[in-house]
């Protein structure tokens, strides 16, 4: 790519420019663009799977209510998202395709089964704290259809953290049963959140470019911290232990400091051998295919209004 474009467009990242879908860019910019927010799209699509699984099963109307809100909120950012990536030039269809053929990648959290009603309290606190860390910088990023996206993702995921920290509270002022099905929630959601941040920055392999361009903001290990220190106190304050019997306050950096992460368990999830990955995949390529008539009616309808106006 000429040195020439390059210099240029890295000059108006330094200002802080906005960068607008009909900018040049570089070919590497828009690369790592496509693929982060479409990755980040199919995040959403397949993070309704797990808590879509307790919307016939949530214990009051109010609750079915909420996670229903919810649930339909990650449907949109989803879309909003894949109309994000759109604007860089790759299909939505394209996008869609390769998910469903394995090729693309997605959260590695929505890879873990939701085992009782207090899953959901831990998704919403954890899951969607975890998320609102990441994405509030990315209010910030260069690209301005991403930008733009977050600014209202972040709004409707600070509702879904609130509504799962509330599950939390409820569960862990309750009987012995609802506290141990706290207990035992986070006990399982606490390490894979940890790792919904990415490698650490040593083995973070896009992470250089992406700061330079300012699609990141903060690194994956400051931003891990972040919510650590954010969400031991919650912990604590709802009763609940934390499963790692490393984490110890350091009183000098003001920081809680946590045992170590297990990568291995991060690279088989991701490399298609987690608990519920194959599960996913599936649901998702059985939603498309039943949805297929939808979108040949929608095709339909739209070829005969344009005849229509032709004639
Ligand atoms: N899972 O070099 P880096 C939500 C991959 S929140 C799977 O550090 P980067 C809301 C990474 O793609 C969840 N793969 O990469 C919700 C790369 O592979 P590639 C979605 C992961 O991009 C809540 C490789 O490892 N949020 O959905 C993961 O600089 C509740 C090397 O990594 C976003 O997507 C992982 N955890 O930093 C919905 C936020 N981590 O592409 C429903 C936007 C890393 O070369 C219910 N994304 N990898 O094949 C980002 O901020 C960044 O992409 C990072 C990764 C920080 C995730």
């Amino acid at each position: 790519e000429d040195a020439a474009l390059l210099e240029a467009f890295q000059a108006r990242i330094d200002a802080e420019d906005r960068i607008e879908p009909n900018d040049r860019m570089p070919a590497a910019y828009r690369k790592t663009l496509t693929r982060q927010i479409s990755q980040h799209a199919h995040s959403e699509i397949v993070g309704m799977l797990p808590e879509g699984n307790w919307i016939t099963r949530a214990p009051s109307l109010r609750r079915k209510a909420a996670l229903l809100a919810k649930v339909q909120d990650e449907c949109g950012h989803g879309l909003y998202l894949y109309a994000a990536a759109e604007t860089l030039g790759t299909s939505r269809e394209e996008l869609v395709d390769q998910l469903l053929t394995g090729k693309a990648k997605y959260s590695s959290i929505f890879n873990y089964p939701t085992l009782t009603w207090a899953d959901i309290g831990a998704i919403g606190w954890l899951v969607d704290g975890a998320a609102i860390m990441n994405q509030i910088p990315l209010c910030r990023c260069s690209y301005g259809p991403y930008a733009r996206a977050m600014i209202r993702v972040c709004k409707e995921e600070s509702f879904h953290q609130r509504q799962g920290y509330e599950i939390m509270v409820t569960l862990s002022k309750g009987n012995e049963a609802q506290r141990e099905m706290a207990q035992d929630a986070l006990n399982r959601w606490w390490w894979p959140c940890l790792m919904m941040f990415g490698p650490p920055d040593a083995a973070s392999q896009h992470s250089d470019q992406s700061t330079k361009w300012k699609i990141k903001r903060f690194s994956n290990d400051e931003l891990r911290q972040k919510f650590v220190d954010a969400t031991v106190p919650q912990a604590h304050y709802l009763g609940l232990t934390l499963p790692d019997p490393d984490l110890k306050f350091n009183e000098q950096t003001g920081h809680w400091e946590y045992g170590a992460i297990d990568w291995d368990e991060f690279k088989q999830v991701i490399a298609g051998n987690g608990p519920c990955n194959r599960d996913r995949l599936a649901a998702r390529n059985k939603a498309h295919a039943e949805g297929a008539w939808v979108r040949e009616a929608a095709l339909a309808y739209a070829e005969k209004r344009h005849a229509r106006k032709a004639a």
